[in-house]
């Protein structure tokens, strides 16, 4: 499929919502089981004190919220926190570190370790520790890293207004690294920061034309934190989350299209909605990295009142 353009995908984004979700559940039963959901379970292995300026973000050092610097977590308590994800039924640990770039040293060794724990306990694991170099990528494939979480967030031209310590193309060259080392790509962004409709398309077509496309796309909606300069935004219309997620279901069929930030917001009805235009992945526990996110028994609940299953572990 050659890479299609903006209008493109703004012309299917605005079609009638059941012309809309039926043409993203064709492409999903034939990419995808129809009734399995992903549920990757989050850690902060180190929170807070970030030096880049993400206008979104709680645990930026430029923005007086009320997420803290903290100690990072040791081995052992991402081990333990693998252990309790497994246990509940979650096939994918993901470690998030406030960090601009991986820097060598004591901490980045202890992420290595620490992606080897999980690894152990028959779980995938998923990292997103900001930058890295071509030789970080390969340590951490060689440490049996699964995946790497690193968003686009928006469009290349809003991507200005929302942070300014990187560039856009930083992010693609992070991106190139941990596909050269093999690892998968989990690439996605977020809406309901002020973007326009064509942004969040045009987000979207760069992460279709990405060659191969990413094996993961977290569609977040905002989590307004005070202090952030995003603080005041209002809250996503589930449907406007609906159309994104069957829009990324359709232009980038072979990915595992995550419902990710934002899910308390949303109603059972809501996040149902989601599945049906092609979402297959959630974050699954009771925090995301520094917000909340549905405890286990309500996921639990909610999947086995819509009869969908979890996902069994992936390259154990
Ligand atoms: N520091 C690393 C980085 O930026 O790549 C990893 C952690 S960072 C918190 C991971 C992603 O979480 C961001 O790229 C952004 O898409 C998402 N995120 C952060 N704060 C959010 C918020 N308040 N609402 C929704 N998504 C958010
Ligand atoms: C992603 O796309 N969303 C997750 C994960 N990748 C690392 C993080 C969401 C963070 C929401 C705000 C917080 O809890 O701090
Ligand atoms: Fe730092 Fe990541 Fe937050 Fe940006 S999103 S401030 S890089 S932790």
């Amino acid at each position: 499929m050659p890479a299609p353009t903006v209008a493109e995908i703004r012309a299917v984004h605005d079609l009638p919502l059941p012309e809309l979700i039926f043409r993203a559940q064709t492409v999903h039963r034939q990419h995808h089981a129809i009734d399995e959901v992903q549920l990757c379970t989050l850690v902060s292995v180190k929170t807070g004190g970030c030096g880049e300026d993400c206008s979104y973000c709680p645990q930026s050092a430029h923005y007086d919220t009320p997420v803290g610097v903290e100690r990072s977590m040791t081995v052992e308590e991402v081990r333990s926190a693998a252990r309790d994800a497994r246990a509940a039924g979650a096939s994918r640990l993901c470690m998030g570190a406030a960090w601009r770039e991986v820097k060598e040293g004591p901490a980045f060794e202890n992420v290595l370790e620490m992606v080897r724990a999980v690894r152990a306990e028959g779980l995938e694991a998923c990292t997103t520790l900001g930058m890295l170099t071509d030789e970080q990528a390969r340590r951490l494939k060689e440490a049996g890293l699964n995946s790497y979480n690193h968003n686009l967030d928006t469009s290349r031209e809003n991507y200005k207004s929302i942070i300014s310590t990187r560039t856009y193309d930083d992010r693609l060259r992070t991106l190139q690294s941990v596909r050269d080392a093999g690892i998968d790509i989990c690439c996605g962004g977020i809406i309901g920061m002020g973007e326009s409709l064509d942004d969040r398309c045009e987000l979207l077509r760069t992460l279709a034309s990405l060659v191969p496309q990413p094996e993961s796309v977290p569609i977040n909606a905002l989590v307004p934190v005070e202090g952030t300069p995003l603080e005041s935004r209002p809250p996503v219309d589930p449907l406007e989350l609906v159309r994104m997620i069957a829009c990324a279901r359709i232009f980038l069929p072979e990915a595992r299209v995550r419902l990710s930030a934002g899910r308390t917001n949303l109603s059972r009805e809501s996040q149902l909605l989601c599945f049906l235009a092609g979402a297959n992945s959630i974050f699954y526990g009771e925090k995301l990295l520094t917000t909340p996110n549905p405890d286990f028994s309500a996921d639990q609940a909610m999947l086995a009142a819509a009869g969908l299953r979890p996902a069994p572990v992936e390259n154990a």
